[in-house]
Parts: structure tokens; sequence; C-alpha cells
């Protein structure tokens, strides 16, 4: 399939899963808006239909809470109330003071909405500034929210779920959720939905779930306060920190746009990228790690630990980075995109989503961050990956990691969002062809 091709189809994936006012990440699996696909998926209508990224964006926003929180998911009212689980009756943030009329989950996601209202803004910059002024009070109360509820104490922000990661089942997650202490009666009188939509092996497991389940009833009970004893799970993810990062380097941006002052996003930025070098950057292993609730370093290599790399880094760190993505572990390829996990690593799995499988957005992210740092032999390779992996398999949720095979849903929308930005002009530079990088050992 030649280029054109390829993007038209991608439009036409993104035409079809859009719903009046946003684009549900599959029709099927994930029948409502969700909080870091609309980012990616604005993104990729900035490519098309500007005016869609924008409204992507505003409904996701309409949706946030009095306390800045951006939820996770915003339930479409036009669905089956059970067509998604858990849906709105688990999570019931009507009963929330501070939580919008339309029914939204309580937790977060990963906070790369100033990055994507950046890139829409760039693709119709006359209209695009009114809806930045309209939107950067919001993304500021994003932000704020973060640092203020969730702030770890030493220049880091706090999960307090796997799913506010986006990498729900990956192992950098094991060892904290194993303290949840949750049996199968936790699920009874629920049906997971995910089971009639893919495969149960490429899912998380039923104990996994209980806990997820489990961690959600504790915060409920709080209701959704960020206070002592709310939450059963905590953890600091080095992708979310660094997205987060990022997005106050495009805050610094839209900022200067629009007449605002832009230094202190500019020095949020830097404070968290210095936290991230000097929590989670382990120099012996030349990897970025997650840390528990103590603080401590999870051992687990994940994909996430590429991420930072969009933040401006020392080139000893960079270098180190790249070592380790060329390396046996992550495998970088002209066919393949990124595992999420360490192909050496214990937990390694080819089938379960987060513990191994390649997904088009953190491989995205990863060549935007190898871009940031002139590594543009890596970012086109990985940039190769991307596309053959969509070309041969079509807009899949992720990928086997050793043989490319498409896993997950089809029609999956970021995976198609993202391959129109890799096709637009100019974006991403590709000097030299792309070329098969064999493992070097790192
Ligand atoms: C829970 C929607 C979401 C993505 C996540 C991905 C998956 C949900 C699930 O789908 O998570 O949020 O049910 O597995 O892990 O990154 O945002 O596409």
């Amino acid at each position: 399939m030649r280029d054109l091709e390829l993007g038209r189809a991608a439009a036409a994936v993104l035409r079809g899963n859009w719903e009046r006012g946003h684009t549900v990440p599959s029709r099927r699996l994930y029948p409502h808006q969700w909080s870091w696909d609309s980012a990616f998926i604005a993104i990729g209508w900035a490519r098309t239909s500007p005016g869609r990224g924008r409204l992507e964006l505003e409904s996701l926003f309409a949706a946030q809470w009095a306390d800045g929180r951006v939820p996770q998911i915003v339930f479409n009212p036009a669905v089956a109330r059970d067509a998604y689980f858990p849906g709105p009756d688990f999570w019931r943030s009507r009963e929330v003071p501070g939580a919008p009329h339309r029914e939204t989950s309580g937790i977060v996601q990963p906070p790369v909405h100033a990055v994507a209202a950046l890139a829409v803004h760039r693709a119709s910059p006359t209209l695009g500034r009114r809806f930045l002024r309209r939107l950067y009070p919001a993304l500021q109360a994003e932000h704020d929210y973060l640092l203020r509820e969730r702030s770890d104490g030493h220049g880091l922000v706090t999960i307090v779920h796997p799913w506010e990661s986006g990498q729900d089942n990956s192992p950098a997650w094991d060892a904290e959720l194993a303290r949840v202490d949750a049996g199968a009666e936790v699920l009874a009188g629920h049906r997971r939905r995910d089971l009639d939509h893919v495969d149960p092996t490429e899912r998380p497991t039923a104990a996994d779930y209980a806990r997820y389940v489990a961690i959600v009833e504790n915060y409920r009970e709080h209701g959704y306060r960020d206070e002592e004893g709310a939450h059963l799970f905590r953890a600091v993810d080095p992708l979310f920190n660094a997205l987060l990062a990022w997005s106050e380097e495009a805050l610094a941006e839209i900022a200067d746009i629009i007449g605002k002052p832009s230094e202190p996003h500019r020095e949020r930025a830097a404070a968290i990228r210095d936290a991230l070098l000097t929590r989670c950057y382990d120099p012996a292993a030349g990897h970025f790690f997650a840390l528990d609730r103590t603080g401590a370093r999870v051992a687990e290599r994940c994909v996430g630990g590429f991420v930072p790399l969009v933040l401006d880094l020392p080139s000893d760190v960079v270098d180190r980075l790249v070592a380790g993505m060329t390396g046996p572990r992550f495998a970088l390829n002209d066919r393949v995109p990124l595992p999420s996990y360490d192909l050496t690593g214990p937990a390694f799995d080819t089938t379960r989503y987060w513990r191994g499988p390649a997904w088009i957005n953190t491989s995205w992210l990863v060549m935007r961050g190898l871009q940031r740092h002139g590594r543009h032999d890596e970012a086109a390779t990985l940039r190769a990956a991307m596309l053959h992996a969509v070309r041969q398999e079509g807009f899949r949720e992720y990928f086997d990691p050793a043989t490319g095979a498409g896993r997950g849903v089809s029609d999956f929308s970021w995976s198609a969002a993202l391959t129109l930005d890799l096709l637009a002009p100019g974006s991403p530079p590709a000097p030299t062809p792309p070329r098969r990088l064999t493992g070097a050992p790192n």
C-alpha cells in the first residue's frame, strides 16, 4: 500500500470512529471517549480536519472536574450503560461534588493534551488562537491538579491506579499491585466486557482485574479525594512525568502565543526533568525506571523508560538510552515498533497487551524524542517500523513484538491518527533511508 492509500485508510478509520464531538478509541472495545487517546487522536485530526481536533480536545475538557482532573473516560450517554466495564454505574461520578454533569471515571491518564493542543493550533493558526485562549486555563488546571494533589513530595507526580499510566498491566506495576488484597468476589456481579472482543490471553488476568476494581472502589469510597487512605496503589511513572514536563513546555509555547507569562511553565518543565534524572534514571542501567510507593526504583525495563527523550537531556543519558533501544532488550528495527517491555525480561509475554506487545503511541513518542536529540537515523528506523506495521497489519491496537502480527482490536484510533502524523509532509524528517539495525549488546 502506497503512502497515499495508507493515509486515506487512516483518515477513514478516524471518520468511522467519530462520534459527534469526539472519537472513540474503538467502536467495539472502547465505545466512549478516553483521555490520552483523545490527545493522540487530535494530533491525527490536526493533519486532516483541525476543526475536529479542536472539538476532540474541547469535548474532553468539557468533562474536566472542578478540581482540575481530566477524567480517563468520558461516558457517552447514547451508549448502553454496560457496554464497557467498569461503566458509569460503577464509577458513580454523579454522586461526587465537583464532578461534571457528563458521567466520567474518577481517575486520570497521562497528560499529553497541551502537546496535542499546540499541534492542532499549528495546523490552523488563525482559528487556533481563539481555541488556545479558551483551552489554556483548562490545561493549566489539569497540570495544577496533578502537581498539587498527586505530588510525591520530591518533584514528581504519582499515579494511583495502573490505568492512570495508560500502560495498564505493565510489569512495572506488578509488585505494587500484589499488595492489593482482592479476591474473585470483587468481580462477582460484574461482567468484563473486554473479553467479548479480545482474546483473554491478551488482556489482564482475572486476579489483576479484581485488584483494579478494588483500587477504584476504595478511591470511590473516599469520594475520589486524594486523602489519607484513599489510595491502595501508588507509583511514579517516568512516561507520565515526562509527558507532564513536555506538556509544560507546550504550555509555555501556548502562553507565548496568547500573551501570558511562559517562564513559570518552562521552570516547571525543567524541575520535573531534573527530578526524573535524579530519581528515575539509573546511570548504571542507562534507563528510566518507575518508582514504587517508597520511592525505590522498580527494576523492570519498560518502553516508557525511553519517553523522557522528549525532554532536554544530557547527551550521555541520550547515548545510553539509544544503546538500550538498539540492544537486544528492545531491538530497534524497521519492521516492528518498540516492544512495551524488555524482550529479555522475566515478565516478558508476547501476548498480554503491555507486557511485550508493541504500540504505535509509545514508539511515536520515542521517535519524537529521538528527533529532538538529532538522532535522525534511529528516528527514521522507528518511523519505518510503525509504518511497516500498519501497512502490513492494519490499524491494530498493538502488534506481536517478535513477528509484528496485529493484535487487539482493528481500526484502533490512535494507530490511525499517528499514522496520519507520520505521513504528513515535513513530519518526521527522514534524512537518511531507514535501515535495519542489528542488536548490539548494551
Ligand atoms: C482502560 C483506550 C485505553 C487506552 C489504554 C489501554 C486500554 C483500558 C482497558 O485502552 O486501557 O483504560 O480497558 O484496557 O491500555 O492505554 O487509553 O484505548
